[in-house]
């Protein structure tokens, strides 16, 4: 429940000090689109952690004299104070603050950069309030060392939840369900946790090549979209069918069954897109060279039998899927003939990961 994450001890925080976190982005498998108020998804979602694309983000933190009427703080990305990005951050505390009491009573200085090209299309939400909700509770951990990691870590998915759905999947790794699943003991709208059952080998080291089909903004935001997901016709089939496609999974991901799982991910990349062009507004992300990179991709697979496939996020960029066993051909084949179609070539290969890291501050 919500209010088990409000703390209840009398904490004495620090009066200054630096704390820094790297996270991650994810790649959802079966896509959260639709949510309720506060931040809770309509469906449950499964998601691949990534390891390449990630937010490094400092915060620099001051105790002041008394609790400011507006949270104070300043942030800068990639070496330059980036005011536009303020009221989100301003919304975001808002939302934490009752799981975070002591926020007005800081001055906090938040320094963040990404790994990937700034305005490369690739969602930088997750990792970024990820990043974020992970420095801001490293705060309260100062106050409070006996939090084991697994509290932690739950908090800060809960707390990177508020700033973004899918940055709380960008906590943990390596595969990450979030959503309140039927059967699945421990799952819950408020947080992601780790995939708790078997994972087959094949899915070790799982690689995606992101392919940058269009690095600029794009036309309709996800919070639009999630938003259209409220009467839209198709709705409630679509909800059904996810927590349907998480069910099947679980035998996939215990055996191996790459054929299987081809199926489910590709499906849930188009039923995404198919939502989005039923949405009243209708619009479509996709863009020709998205088009031209799936048909490639299914001819390779169908004249190769590479366990080969894509999926797509709410954008043109065309995510490849494929396992270690498999990588030298298939970067031989993107290379060969999917890069063609990339914004000025560019594209970033990228594999499952980890999670999320602490960044040590101690000179
Ligand atoms: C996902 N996406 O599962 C889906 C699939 C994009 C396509 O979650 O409004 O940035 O901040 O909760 O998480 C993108 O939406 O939306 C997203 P908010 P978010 O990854």
């Amino acid at each position: 429940m919500e209010k088990d994450f409000v703390p209840t001890q009398n904490l004495v925080y620090p009066l200054e000090g630096t704390v820094g976190w790297k996270a991650p982005s994810n790649i959802a498998l079966v896509k959260y689109w639709g949510k309720k108020p506060h931040q809770i998804p309509a469906n449950p979602s499964i998601s691949f952690t990534l390891d390449a694309s990630a937010t490094r983000t400092f915060l620099k933190f001051r105790r002041m004299d008394e609790a400011k009427e507006a949270f104070s703080f300043d942030f800068r990305f990639e070496g330059k104070a980036k005011d536009s990005f303020k009221p989100k951050i301003a919304t975001f505390l808002g939302r934490i603050e009752t799981y975070l009491p002591f926020l007005r009573h800081y001055h906090l200085e938040i320094e963040s950069s990404n790994s990937f090209p700034h305005s490369s299309g690739i969602a930088s939400s997750a990792s970024g309030m990820a990043a974020l909700a992970l420095c801001l509770l490293e705060l309260e951990r100062l106050a409070n060392p006996e939090m084991t990691l697994e509290d932690f870590k739950q908090k800060a998915s809960f707390l990177a939840r508020l700033g973004s759905g899918s940055a709380c999947r960008s906590i943990g790794g390596s595969l990450i369900q979030w959503g309140s699943t039927p059967g699945l003991s421990g799952s819950s709208d408020l947080y992601g946790i780790p995939y708790p059952y078997e994972v087959h080998p094949n899915f070790n080291n799982f690689h995606d090549t992101i392919l940058l089909v269009h690095k600029g903004q794009k036309t309709v935001s996800s919070s639009v979209g999630h938003g259209l997901m409220k009467g839209h016709p198709f709705a409630d089939n679509r909800f059904q069918q996810a927590h349907e496609n998480l069910k099947k999974l679980r035998p996939i991901f215990k055996e191996g069954d790459l054929e299987s799982f081809i199926a489910i991910v590709e499906s849930e990349a188009l039923t995404l897109h198919a939502m989005m062009m039923t949405s009243q507004p209708y619009f479509i992300l996709m863009l020709p060279n998205t088009l031209e990179i799936i048909n490639r991709i299914w001819q390779f697979r169908k004249e190769t039998g590479t366990a080969i496939c894509f999926t797509l996020d709410a954008g043109a960029n065309v995510h490849v899927l494929y396992p270690e066993s498999e990588k030298t051909k298939c970067i031989q084949f993107i290379q060969n003939e999917l890069v063609a179609y990339c914004e000025n070539g560019h594209y970033i290969c990228d594999r499952i990961g980890k999670g999320a890291q602490r960044i040590s501050t101690s000179l």
